[in-house]
């Protein structure tokens, strides 16, 4: 029980399994792991799929040769293990050549070289059968506005993308772009911090129906946000392409726990957001298991994760059956289809009858909703006391 398997489409990064414990104050705890052996790994664990970078399996500095052997050594493990690669990236954040930023660096030789290796990795993920292609830009972001380019910033990132996706077309690559929201880190402040931010500007993109947003799990919480109300938006926006699942607590460090290490009423109220709306997409664990640990810890990580979504699901589908909890439900919303029906549209009609109705507003400052019990319900259920 609690056992993934492929058709619950659970994926990882070679970046995250492959973290290998650096921070900004340690070296790194862990040898690197090859990509083919993470395949394999992830696969055994019933994971179905791997999401890379481009440098995460190919070196920036690889010669063609190199680079054929690695991709092939990596297609012939996804071959041997079942593994889809269901999204790629471009690493635009490592390379010091990217220090103030890609496709908004105030440098137009490093806005065309963002675009050129972009352009290369997706091939790459073409290549590998990727739809989903995700811009994270974790460069994207300034610590100096005398800079004075936050206009030209949102123009130059609109101009890439719209560049990337008519690149996409005329190759005939069909991908699915999506849009990661982060505040900050690396970056003192990073442009585009929340989810509502994108899917505004995904709107003045010139195809935005290519365009969706990626939700992270701690890029909101980082923030102090509920991660829950940002998936919900983006739901409702019918942008929902892709989703990054781990955890944080709020005002630390970008800490990248393992999903449902911390925040577990949020996630459960994510989980069941997205098991209600027959969310489609992929779930990827965008995160890594602690500094402190060897590889056993990392597969003790990464099978925490997968775990922790399976039993939240099924305390999901026990929420929707308990009937206490569902009267409960009916208890806290009043209907009356009277006055629904007069608020739904406007007529003028409509109007004219809400104005001259009569509305009892100290009964309704007084009706108790009962979110104390309902809430309490939902506690007890988390912690399996239901
Ligand atoms: C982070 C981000 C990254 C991106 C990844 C794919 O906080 O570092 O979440 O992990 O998701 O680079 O674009
Ligand atoms: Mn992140
Ligand atoms: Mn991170
Ligand atoms: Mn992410």
């Amino acid at each position: 029980e609690f056992t993934p398997t492929p058709a619950d489409q659970f994926t990882f990064g070679l970046w995250t399994v492959g973290s290998i414990g650096r921070d900004p104050f340690g070296e790194p705890t862990r040898k690197p792991l090859s990509a083919p052996y993470i395949v394999q790994r992830l696969a055994e664990l019933g994971a179905y799929g791997v999401n890379l970078h481009d440098n995460d399996l190919v070196p920036i500095d690889a010669s063609a040769a190199e680079r054929d052997r690695l991709v092939s050594d990596f297609k012939a493990a996804l071959n041997d293990h079942g593994l889809k690669v269901p999204m790629a990236t471009t690493n635009l954040f490592t390379d010091p050549a990217f220090k103030d930023g890609a496709f908004t660096s105030a440098d137009a030789r490093v806005r065309a070289y963002a675009l050129q290796k972009t352009m290369l990795s997706m091939d790459l993920g073409h290549e590998l059968g990727a739809d989903v292609y995700d811009f994270w830009g974790g460069r994207e972001g300034t610590e100096v506005d005398a800079g004075g380019k936050l206009l030209d910033s949102l123009a130059w990132f609109r101009d890439s993308l719209n560049f990337l996706a008519d690149y996409s077309e005329s190759q005939g690559y069909n991908y699915k772009f999506v849009l990661e929201p982060k505040p900050n880190e690396p970056r003192g402040d990073i442009f585009f911090p929340t989810a509502g931010s994108m899917l505004g500007f995904i709107a003045t993109l010139d195809k935005p129906d290519r365009f969706g947003v990626n939700p992270e799990f701690a890029h909101d919480t980082m923030a102090g946000l509920n991660f829950a109300h940002a998936v919900a938006q983006v739901i409702d926006a019918g942008k929902l392409f892709h989703i990054d699942l781990n955890d944080q607590k709020m005002g630390r460090f970008d800490q990248d726990l393992r999903f449902g290490a911390e925040n577990i009423k949020t996630a459960f109220f994510l989980v069941k957001l997205l098991e209600d709306t027959h969310y489609s997409g992929m779930k990827h664990f965008d995160a890594h298991a602690l500094r402190t640990e060897d590889e056993a810890g990392v597969w003790a990580f990464a099978k925490g994760c997968m775990r922790t979504y399976l039993m939240l699901k099924e305390k999901a589908r026990q929420f929707n059956d308990d009937s206490e909890i569902q009267a409960a439900l009916s208890a806290y919303r009043v209907e009356d289809s009277e006055l629904e029906a007069l608020s739904k549209k406007f007529s003028p009609e409509n109007a004219q009858a809400l104005k001259s109705r009569t509305f009892d507003r100290s009964a309704l400052g007084t009706r108790g909703p009962g979110l104390e019990h309902l809430d309490q319900l939902t506690i007890d259920l988390i912690l399996g006391m239901r």
